[in-house]
């Protein structure tokens, strides 16, 4: 049986990983900010799965807020096998020059303070066990920069160094430290980086077959799934109409 913490789980690729994971014997903590969400898909999970499930409603860029929601969980939960720090968006597509500054405080806060706060508060648990694993999601803007990507891709390329700065520190501690870098998926990404235009949000995944969050929820679960004596430390998913940030077989 293993506890499966998984941040951003209101939506595409937390959702669909914490259905991949739901068996009754997995118990999952899902968490987000729409606390609605949580609510129905611990309904579903416990209902189609038998899987027992903890919410943990809360805004990941608010160190208070992370650290009294690590803190509240029950002392019988607290052994967590699998943290999927998941939690993260892009915000806008702007040139640097014309970038929001609210966007980019939004972006680092999220993508890289927030998952270092989680972390912050979920290594002890695991170093206490010593065993553990992590898995963040980081990005092909983690791996490449594009016209547009700036800022967005500065917070995957640092997803990407804390996730090879973590292994070499828990190593000792037998915790293994995984990436997945997704390209394009389609969830509610887009529509959170145009800010609700739904129609560019659209356009974005046409003229090709992009993932959807059940693609990358597989690669979670296979690297979850390895044995004791495996980490998968580093896995890139792209479309196979994708070849890189800018390269696709779009049939328009
Ligand atoms: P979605 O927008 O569908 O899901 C994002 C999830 O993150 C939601 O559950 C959202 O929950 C949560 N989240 C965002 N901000 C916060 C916050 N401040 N506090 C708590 N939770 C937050 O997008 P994806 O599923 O696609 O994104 C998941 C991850 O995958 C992100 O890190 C993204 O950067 C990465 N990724 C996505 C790709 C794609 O093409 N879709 C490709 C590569 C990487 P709520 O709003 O309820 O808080
Ligand atoms: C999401 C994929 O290409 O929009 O991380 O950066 S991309």
């Amino acid at each position: 049986m293993k506890t499966i913490l998984i941040t951003g789980a209101t939506s595409g690729i937390g959702r669909a990983t914490a259905i991949a994971m739901a068996n009754d014997n997995n118990r999952l903590i899902i968490t987000g900010r729409r606390e609605e969400r949580l609510k129905e898909l611990a309904h579903e999970i416990q209902v189609k799965f038998k899987s027992e499930v903890l919410i943990l409603c809360f805004d990941v860029r608010d160190k208070e807020a992370v650290k009294n929601a690590i803190n509240s969980i029950p002392k019988e939960w607290k052994n967590i096998d699998v943290l999927v720090n998941n939690a993260g968006l892009a915000l806008g597509f702007e040139p640097i020059q014309e970038g929001s500054i609210e966007d980019w405080d939004n972006m680092i806060d999220s993508n890289v303070k927030g998952l270092l706060y989680v972390s912050h508060h979920v290594i002890p648990l695991m170093i206490e066990q010593n065993s553990g694993h992590i898995i963040n999601i980081g990005s092909i803007a983690g791996k490449e920069v594009y016209p547009g990507g700036n800022v967005y891709c500065a917070t995957k390329h640092a997803v990407e160094a804390i996730t090879k700065a973590m292994r070499m520190d828990l190593v000792k501690h037998n915790i293994k430290v995984s990436q997945v870098a997704p390209a394009a998926t389609e969830t509610e990404f887009s529509i959170v980086r145009y800010h609700g235009d739904e129609k560019r949000a659209k356009d974005t995944y046409k003229g090709y077959k992009p993932l959807v969050g059940e693609d990358i929820a597989n690669v979670i679960k296979f690297m979850i799934e390895q044995p004791p004596h495996v980490c998968i430390n580093d896995v890139f998913v792209a479309p196979t109409a994708q070849a890189s940030a800018t390269v696709w077989n779009k049939k328009l």
